[in-house]
């Protein structure tokens, strides 16, 4: 049986119009280094690392043979008073690469699940500490913090929570900082927006009080909804005001982490220490789904320490630290190292911004941005059909054998971290041909 002759009806696609897929499918069936293969038979440039995960290539031959070996050693252990070596190395190992003092390490599944156990660790600790009544959280408009309830509800993507209605209800949001009128085409952070974050301290906290407040969570760039750089000195002015009135500062490194912006993490790049990070997508390379929380010493100790003899945290999953995830996350780790891929992020970073800086000629093309080895480029959207522009370069991007994302009329691009400087040229090239043909109407 093909890939041609599969019956599409009876899977539910994730944040996938259904209908149209399913009329006109597009099957990836294999994949190595820096393309797709398609069902076809066409190689496909990954532009996305995947969903942003794969940061070091497909299918790479150290992470692919521990991910084998540890299926035919050992494929389950219990999560829950029991506990497997890779476990504790993979946390090591993330408490060595984390910033400051955050060393110890709670694993989920995904970057959802890593929002969910931030949230409640945050929670947990506060209470822990006495200060129960901290329990509001504070996200940020156009922040995407995966698809739990605790993820939509702090997060700011309105498709995301109409439909949905029941929200954690003691949560409020600080602006989103994307200003086209002020930073368009800024190359790398933009020099305005700092001030947003004082809306923290001047709105939010004056509304709340800060002794009700747990948390700030906040990515600190926001990818989902189409790149947008933090400002400089924004994320440093929301840290001091995190500080000043004791919230704890939450980055969500879903996206950020293992070299996106450049450095291991966004808060590497801002070099800003915030009190947890959650982490998931290129922990494993995309390989095995695995998330993580990085939290700060104080919190684990806080939490641990004050709790009654036996469990002290009420929380976890099944999957936490699975053995093959974990197997899948130390020869990623080791990869990342040994190939100095976060070096090789920096390193290309001023080629492809000078790349895709170049679209901006192009017709519609309003905004590029860009940080690391990620950039959005954002298009006037056509009038009375929103989406509609952006959806159908991402189309004509799949025909010319390169995949893209997008999010609204914006596109992201977010290579694998190996990409080079040929295949650069090759998927800005096809993008902005793209953009040609569909800028004509
Ligand atoms: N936080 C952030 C910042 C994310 O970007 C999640 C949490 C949720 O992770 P899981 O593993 O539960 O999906 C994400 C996920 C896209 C796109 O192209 C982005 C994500 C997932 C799928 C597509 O914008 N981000």
């Amino acid at each position: 049986m093909t890939a041609r002759d599969t019956n599409l009806e009876s899977f539910w696609m994730p944040f996938t119009a259904n209908r149209a897929f399913k009329q006109a499918p597009r099957m990836l069936v294999a994949a190595k280094d820096m393309h797709y293969t398609t069902d076809d038979g066409r190689q496909i440039l990954d532009g996305t690392a995947g969903l942003w995960c794969v940061n070091a290539g497909h299918c790479r031959p150290r992470i692919v043979e521990a991910v084998q070996k540890q299926v035919a050693a050992m494929d389950y252990a219990p999560a829950f008073q029991m506990g497997h070596p890779d476990a504790f190395r993979v946390a090591e190992r993330l408490a060595a690469l984390a910033p400051g003092d955050l060393d110890h390490v709670f694993y989920c599944n995904s970057g959802s699940e890593g929002v969910d156990t931030a949230l409640k660790i945050a929670l947990a600790y506060h209470r822990a500490r006495g200060e129960g009544h901290r329990n509001v959280l504070i996200g940020r408009e156009r922040g995407y913090h995966g698809a739990g309830f605790g993820g939509i509800s702090v997060g700011g993507i309105p498709a995301n929570r109409k439909a949905f209605g029941n929200m954690l209800f003691r949560v409020d949001h600080l602006a989103h900082t994307h200003n086209l009128k002020e930073n368009a085409f800024s190359r790398g952070q933009p020099a305005w927006g700092a001030h947003l974050a004082e809306e923290l301290e001047q709105r939010i906290i004056p509304l709340h009080d800060a002794s009700n407040i747990a948390a700030v969570i906040v990515e600190p760039l926001a990818g989902s909804t189409g790149v947008l750089v933090p400002p400089k000195g924004y994320l440093e002015r929301l840290r001091q005001i995190c500080d000043k009135y004791g919230l704890l500062l939450i980055f969500d490194e879903v996206i950020t982490g293992f070299g996106r912006t450049g450095p291991c993490f966004g808060a590497d790049a801002v070099g800003v220490v915030p009190d947890m990070m959650i982490v998931a997508k290129g922990l494993t390379n995309g390989t095995v789904p695995m998330g993580a929380v990085i939290t700060r010493r104080g919190i684990y100790d806080g939490v641990v320490n004050n709790a009654a003899p036996g469990i002290e945290l009420f929380h976890g999953y099944t999957y936490s630290g699975h053995p093959l995830a974990t197997a899948a996350a130390l020869a990623s780790l080791d990869t990342f190292e040994e190939e100095g891929l976060f070096q090789r992020a920096q390193e290309l970073a001023p080629y492809f911004e000078q790349a895709v800086q170049s679209l901006r000629e192009l017709p519609h093309v309003i905004d590029v941005r860009n940080m690391g080895l990620v950039a959005g480029i954002e298009l006037e959207a056509r009038p009375g059909a929103p989406t509609a522009r952006a959806f159908e370069t991402f189309l004509k991007c799949y025909e010319k054998g390169v995949l893209i994302r997008t999010t609204g009329d914006i596109i992201a691009l977010s290579p694998p971290l190996i990409i080079s400087k040929a295949q650069i040229d090759e998927l800005i090239g096809k993008l902005g041909d793209t953009l040609r043909e569909v800028g004509r109407n």
